[in-house]
């Protein structure tokens, strides 16, 4: 096949239609409206198959002695180069068929399928003009990307495309693996960035995708500016596609959501777990396994339940999210029968569901005590589709806090009407005495005008523990009595309304419900708060050295090991000036310890705040103040205690297994800004075996 210069397909890219205005980024202009008329496919499919296929399926996560190695199974089995080429001669995908793919994903209620056109092995799932590692160099030569895209316009499908940036591949892709012993010599990462662009310009060109999904943005080689270029890139090549956050450098690891209002990218990429709640006005999607592994491997048994498949379904789109759900398909084509079963589950529940998922916006009552909740707007009203987890013994589901009359209600699957009364602060819905469902029973309830509901009220205060005094502000929805009780009991309409401050002095449960025309019409809020005596600090800090004492040992953890490591003396020795990660520290396969006497400028509850990739702990003397531990992408966790004037023996743990090292510490006085606790507040010990 005649091979396209590079110059070529960015020159057949470019005559693509470009929207003719851009900002000083060169990021397309889009007014609101526009990139909702862009989203809006998106936001109504709120189900998607994610499939991770490639050279990877063909060992089936075996290598060696151990066989729980996935997509990534070059990075974690090791294995050089030269090992890993002779794959694309054994790539013989002879069951292929896409449209069953497709067939399988529709079934499922699936609105779109994101596929791997190249993941971090670099290998890419179609001929390519600027690559040899690619299909073309297979026996059979297919365009499974092309076979796939085909299958899904014939199936009503949106098709879509994962790449991934980061590339263990090409010669030009820095940095290495810390393991291999392949030369970077030559390698020239702008010039790896000029064929991104340009295989990017390819796969638009040949698939018209409409998501580009990348991924593999974490190495210390990307940068927010690539992404911002290669962002503005994509939207030039296609103004209509869809494109996530990970083409920046700001997702917040596996949280996914950007950190920086600098961020490009339409959509934030949660993965492996749901957001507690979801973020109004932003779009997400939250990307899963459907067992432990994104790519095929053939020992990893452990599927996730039909139940967990369909409330996961449900908990994602009861905040407002799209769900990727993922299959590995084996090296020959075909889907794992277990994937095969769970796809076909999922159907039969969005069969009759449905309605209650596709175009429906999040719950306007967070998250009732029976399950979840999805909504849309119908004529002159609301339809809020409660997703019922647990079906009530006594017939009646209790809606609270909402002030709108009802219109009726029916469950959704049989159509079956249910009456429904005001009780009190709730709508009461009578229910059949079996649940349709064994997993996710939805009843219909439709209301009368948009939403009113009586959220609970807020308890606010910039900490839980009572040093002294605190303030606590109570807060709700306009026109409502607020009455708060502070000896536990639950509010009543003889319970004072708060108007200002509540001023605590020692340990309260504070309990609030929000009142309308004499009547409870919220749930009930409630805090705990927590009188604590300040630890006292040390009136000299024993040192002299500012700064941090860092000690680290090498390793390949999954958690935090026991630390220091049995043989302490045979540590890596740093010092350094603050809770951070010096350059030498930034690698993998590490875990390390960080100590210093912190100087506490007064007695106060303070708060801390840790982040860390991968996991970290802080000690404060001996007590456990965060526990951040695992495998994580860069992100922060809090923790507070009461503190006393002083030096205060602080120590920090932390661990990187692989990809991006990270570490901060962050510290302020409950109610005052988070800072970086400084070095002037820092003596670092001596080392261990140091002369007194
Ligand atoms: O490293 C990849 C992983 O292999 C997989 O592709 C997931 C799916 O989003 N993304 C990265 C891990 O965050």
């Amino acid at each position: 096949m005649k091979k396209l210069t590079l110059a070529g397909l960015c020159l057949l890219a470019t005559q693509c239609a470009a929207p003719a205005r851009f900002d000083a980024r060169g990021v397309p202009l889009e007014t609101p409206q526009q990139r909702d008329a862009r989203m809006e496919w998106w936001r109504e499919a709120r189900f998607g198959m994610f499939i991770h296929w490639g050279l990877y399926a063909i060992p089936a996560g075996k290598w060696g002695s151990h066989d729980q190695h996935g997509e990534w199974i070059r990075e974690t089995a090791r294995i050089p180069l030269e090992e890993y080429l002779p794959l694309q001669q054994q790539f013989d995908p002879r069951h292929y068929d896409a449209r069953a793919w497709a067939r399988l994903a529709k079934q499922a209620g699936m609105r779109y399928v994101v596929i791997t056109s190249k993941h971090h092995d670099g290998f890419s799932l179609y001929d390519s003009a600027l690559s040899d590692w690619d299909m073309g160099g297979t026996p059979s030569r297919r365009d499974l990307l092309g076979e796939l895209q085909a299958a899904c316009a014939a199936e009503g499908l949106r098709f879509c495309t994962y790449h991934s940036i980061m590339d263990w591949h090409h010669p030009d892709y820095l940095p290495r693996r810390g393991w291999e012993q392949r030369s970077a010599e030559g390698a020239q990462f702008p010039r790896f960035v000029e064929h991104l662009h340009a295989q990017v310009a390819e796969i638009v060109a040949r698939y018209q995708p409409a998501v580009m999904w990348f991924d593999g943005e974490w190495e210390s080689t990307w940068t927010h500016e690539l992404g911002v270029q290669l962002y503005a890139h994509c939207r030039r090549l296609a103004p209509q596609m869809i494109v996530n956050n990970r083409v920046d450098v700001h997702r917040g690891g596996m949280a996914g959501f950007s950190q920086s209002s600098e961020a490009v990218g339409d959509f934030g990429t949660p993965e492996q777990e749901v957001p507690a709640q979801g973020l109004p006005g932003v779009d997400w999607e939250t990307c899963m396994t459907m067992n432990d592994h994104w790519g095929w491997c053939a020992a990893d048994a452990n599927w996730k339940s039909l139940r967990t498949c369909i409330r996961t379904l449900v908990d994602v789109a009861s905040k407002g999210g799209n769900f990727l759900f993922n299959v590995g398909p084996r090296a020959d084509g075909t889907f794992p029968p277990e994937a095969i079963e769970r796809l076909a589950g999922i159907g039969r529940w969005m069969d009759v569901n449905g309605a209650a998922i596709h175009g429906t916006q999040a719950s306007p009552l967070g998250a009732p005590s029976f399950g979840r909740c999805t909504s849309r707007a119908i004529d002159g009203g609301t339809r809020l589709y409660l997703q019922v987890y647990d079906w009530p013994a006594n017939g009646e589901l209790l809606v609270p806090g909402l002030g709108n009359d009802a219109r009726g209600a029916h469950v959704l699957a049989t159509g079956a009407p249910c009456a429904v009364e005001r009780r009190g602060d709730a709508l009461a819905v009578r229910v059949p005495a079996a649940a349709p469902d064994p997993d996710v029973s939805v009843v219909a309830l439709d209301l009368v005008g948009a939403p009113i509901v009586y959220a609970a009220p807020t308890i606010e205060a910039p900490t839980s523990l009572v040093v002294g005094e605190l303030e606590v502000r109570v807060s709700g929805g306009k026109g409502l009595e607020l009455r708060v009780t502070t000896d536990g009991s639950v509010p009543t309409i003889e319970s004072p309304i708060v108007r200002q401050l509540i001023r605590l002095t020692g340990s309260t449960t504070v309990k609030a419900r929000a009142f309308h025309l004499g009547r409870a019409v919220s749930a009930v809020t409630e805090r705990v708060f927590t009188a604590a005596e300040p630890t006292q600090g040390f009136d000299q800090p024993g040192s002299t050295t500012p700064g941090v004492l860092i000690s680290a040992w090498p390793g390949d953890f999954d958690r935090l090991p026991p630390l220091p490591l049995a043989a302490a003396d045979a540590a890596e020795r740093i010092s350094h000036a603050e809770f951070a990660l010096p350059a030498a520290l930034r690698r993998e396969h590490v875990a390390a310890t960080f100590q210093s006497m912190m100087y506490v400028p007064e007695a106060a509850a303070w708060v801390f705040e840790l982040s860390s990739d991968d996991g970290s702990r802080l000690w404060i003397g001996d007590q456990l103040v965060i526990d951040h531990d695992g495998l994580h992408g860069t992100s922060a966790k809090q923790g507070e205690l009461a503190l006393g004037a002083g030096w205060h023996p602080v120590r920090v743990e932390w661990f990187n297994k692989g990809g991006g090292a990270e570490l901060g510490l962050r510290r302020a006085k409950a109610g005052q800004p988070l800072t970086v606790v400084p070095t002037a507040a820092l003596r670092a010990p001596a080392p261990p075996g140091s002369p007194r």
